[in-house]
C-alpha cells in the first residue's frame, strides 16, 4: 500500500452538502441534535398523515419501528450516547461512510434501506411506489414538490416502482457519490443544493 492509499479521503463539498441535508431531515425539531424524540416525531407525523389514531395498534407498531431505527442510528453513529450533534454525525460519516470498511458500509446501507421499506412500504409489495415515496417526503418534511422528480430519478428501470436494489444504489450514491449528476443525490429531493 502506498502513502496515497493510506490517506483518509476528505469529504467533498457535494458530500458535505448531502450529509448536512440528511442531518437536517433527521433533526426533526431542528434543535441541532439528533435524538430519540426526533424519530418519534417523524413516526407521529406519519400517523397523522395516515390518519392512524393513538389508540390503534398500528400506531404503536409505527412508533416502535422508528424507535428501532433510532436504536440502530444511536448504536452506529454515537456509540449509544443518546444524542448526535453535527460533529458526531460528520465524524461518523467521514470515518464510516466515506472511508469505512466496505462491508460495514454495505451493512449500514442495507439496514437503512430495510428500515425505509419497513416504515414506508405500506402495502408490503416489496416496492416503494410514488404514493409511498411522497409519504416519505411528507413524514420527513422534505419539500414535496421535488418528490415526483426524485422518484423518476431513483426509478432506474422506469417501471414506476422503486425496488430494494434501486433504493440501495440511491442510498449509496447519496452518501458517497461525488458526481453532481448521480441520481441518488435526489434521495431526499432537489439533487444538488444551490449554495
Ligand atoms: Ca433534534
Ligand atoms: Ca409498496
Ligand atoms: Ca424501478
Amino acid at each position: 500500500m502506498n502513502f496515497a492509499e493510506t490517506q483518509l479521503r476528505m469529504l467533498t463539498e457535494l458530500q458535505t452538502n448531502k450529509l448536512e441535508r440528511f442531518f437536517y431531515i433527521l433533526d426533526f425539531d431542528r434543535n441541532g441534535i439528533i435524538e430519540k424524540e426526533d424519530f418519534i416525531g417523524i413516526a407521529e407525523n406519519l400517523c397523522i398523515l395516515w390518519g392512524i389514531k393513538e389508540e390503534n395498534e398500528k400506531y404503536k407498531k409505527i412508533v416502535s419501528g422508528f424507535e428501532d431505527s433510532w436504536n440502530r442510528f444511536n448504536f452506529f453513529v454515537n456509540n449509544n450516547d443518546g444524542r448526535a450533534n453535527w460533529d458526531h454525525w460528520i465524524h461518523f460519516a467521514e470515518e464510516m461512510i466515506i472511508n469505512g470498511d466496505e462491508n460495514l458500509f454495505n451493512e449500514y446501507v442495507e439496514n437503512y434501506v430495510g428500515e425505509l421499506f419497513d416504515n414506508f412500504d405500506m402495502d408490503k409489495d416489496g416496492y416503494i411506489n410514488l404514493d409511498e415515496f411522497i409519504d416519505l417526503f411528507v413524514a420527513y418534511r422534505i419539500e414535496v414538490r421535488f418528490a415526483a422528480k426524485a422518484f423518476r430519478k431513483l426509478d432506474l428501470n422506469h417501471d414506476d416502482l422503486i425496488s430494494r436494489g434501486e433504493l440501495i444504489k440511491a442510498v449509496k450514491e447519496f452518501f458517497r457519490s461525488e458526481d453532481p449528476d448521480a441520481p441518488g443525490n435526489w434521495l431526499f429531493g432537489r439533487g444538488v443544493l444551490p449554495n
